[in-house]
């Protein structure tokens, strides 16, 4: 407004003098000047309302963003507060339905792609193997990975200095002088992978080249802009798609309450309430849990009498039936022989008991949820057989509520006892850290972006990562 007053000013004066010559000369330069500061200060006013535009417009693409994750935040927070144990798929779709919204001043739109298959709402990081419990031969399954590089993994996360097999330790960082050693610790994030050596970014990223599991302009140009991508709008992601380093196990049973640990001291009857085994199995179980080294998948392939030294019984697992106390044991006496845990009973061991240690500060590795998992990270654990990868795809898809125990898996033909057994502990049927890549976009057609993980074990839910772009 102010702008114009000049020019007004000027014409004001050539009508005040119209008559006189040198006057007219004035008057010509009055409006020549002013012509000249009317155009100035209209670009001035412009461009100022332009950039304040843009910022107006940043803004409110960013509060529609952060609207967006805290939407999926209250959802997690709903669902461990009160989850619904018969029904564990219930989370993944109510986090779907959070995929959109909108604010007066913009709207969200949550996405990512797992496997190649972009989907509505945000990343369960449980989809994804945790790299802190990855075993070798998995590992060493991943595409394009060497057995030095799978080694040298191993290296970085273990304690010692002693190189694996044909892996890195210290003395190979220092001859290269990378300016780092290897944490002998657990990996932190999933891009310290890629300080180990093998683990080239190319590698680790694949065409995800800023790791918010999204397809974006640069990803998907040829070779237009890094990364060098196949241009085919498909995600194809790189280690980084089947790992991950945020995923944790919680303390926190199917029920909502704390999981029991198994250990000597166990409470007798509040393990009988809950899981319904008998005093004699509650006994045995807190006996097998002092020799069983933290790992629970034992209780699915051997006689719950038999892992504590009592003959098996007559039936085995796959009768699916407890047999009582009938049977005969080797001390002769009925009295203290130990019933096998029925299916009912394994899946409340399963989903409320643990034989882990949660008080110490270290953060305990996620498990693999059957429920968000796909085909490809499920071959991973099973032996890399893609035949059972589908058939457990095909299990949960049968069912609205998905798996509901990971004793559910017995009824895939290709799943024995056995096989159940040595990969247990790293399968569960719920996701506790998630990855939200919410894009606000303001009226105006701004973008922002916010890529956050969250943690939902404990409440409130916590944001351990966070970044806006
Ligand atoms: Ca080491
Ligand atoms: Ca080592
Ligand atoms: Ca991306
Ligand atoms: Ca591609």
């Amino acid at each position: 407004m102010t702008g114009r007053r000049p020019a007004r000013h000027g014409r004001n004066i050539s009508v005040q003098r119209a008559p006189g010559g040198s006057a007219t000369i004035v008057v010509l330069w009055s409006i020549a000047i002013a012509s000249i500061i009317v155009a100035a200060t209209q670009l001035v006013t412009w461009r100022t309302t332009v950039l304040g535009q843009s910022a107006v417009g940043r803004v409110q693409a960013r509060w529609a963003a952060r609207a967006g994750i805290e939407r999926v935040i209250a959802t997690l927070g709903r669902h461990t507060e009160t989850p619904d144990a018969d029904d564990p798929m219930s989370l993944v779709r109510d986090l779907e339905f959070d995929w959109t919204g909108s604010l007066e001043s913009g709207s969200w739109d949550i996405r990512h792609v797992a496997e190649g298959e972009e989907f509505r709402g945000p990343l369960d990081l449980h989809s994804r193997m945790n790299i802190n419990s990855i075993t070798k031969l998995q590992l060493g399954e991943l595409p394009d990975i060497s057995i030095d590089t799978v080694d040298s993994i191993l290296d970085w996360r273990d304690e010692d200095e002693e190189v694996q097999g044909i892996g890195a330790e210290r003395s190979f960082y220092e001859g290269r002088d990378l300016g780092y050693v290897p944490r002998n610790a657990p990996f932190k994030s999933i891009t310290e992978l890629e300080l180990v050596a093998g683990a080239w970014p190319e590698y680790v990223r694949g065409e995800d080249w800023n790791l918010n599991n999204r397809l974006d302009g640069n990803e998907d140009d040829g070779e237009n802009a890094t990364p060098e991508d196949d241009a085919d709008g498909r995600l194809d992601t790189g280690w980084a798609g089947y790992l991950t380093a945020r995923s944790i196990d919680s303390p926190t049973g199917r029920s909502g309450f704390p999981k029991i640990r198994l250990t000597a001291d166990t409470d007798t009857e509040e393990l009988m309430e809950v899981t319904g085994v008998d005093e004699t199995q509650a006994g045995a179980l807190m006996a097998f849990a002092e020799t069983a080294n933290g790992v629970m998948g034992p209780l699915l392939s051997i006689d719950l009498g038999e892992l504590v030294g009592q003959p098996a019984q007559n039936t085995g697992r796959s009768s699916g039936r407890s047999t009582g106390r009938t049977s005969r044991n080797s001390r002769g006496s009925d009295e203290d022989a130990v019933s096998s845990l029925d299916t009912e009973q394994l899946r409340a061991v399963f989903a409320e008991c643990t034989m882990t240690d949660f008080t110490g500060p270290d953060r305990i590795p996620g498990k693999v949820n059957l429920n968000t998992a796909g085909p490809e990270v499920l071959a991973l654990i099973f032996d890399n057989d893609p035949a059972i990868a589908e058939s457990i795809m095909a299990l949960r898809q049968s069912r609205a509520e998905g798996i509901t125990s990971i004793v559910d898996l017995l009824e895939v033909r290709r799943i024995d006892p056995q096989l159940l057994s040595t990969v247990a502990d790293q399968i569960d049927v719920t996701g506790w850290v998630y990855s939200i890549s919410s894009r606000g976009i303001s009226r105006t057609g701004q973008e922002v972006e916010i890529h956050a993980v969250v943690d939902r074990s404990t409440l409130p839910v916590k944001i351990i990562e966070y970044r806006e772009d």
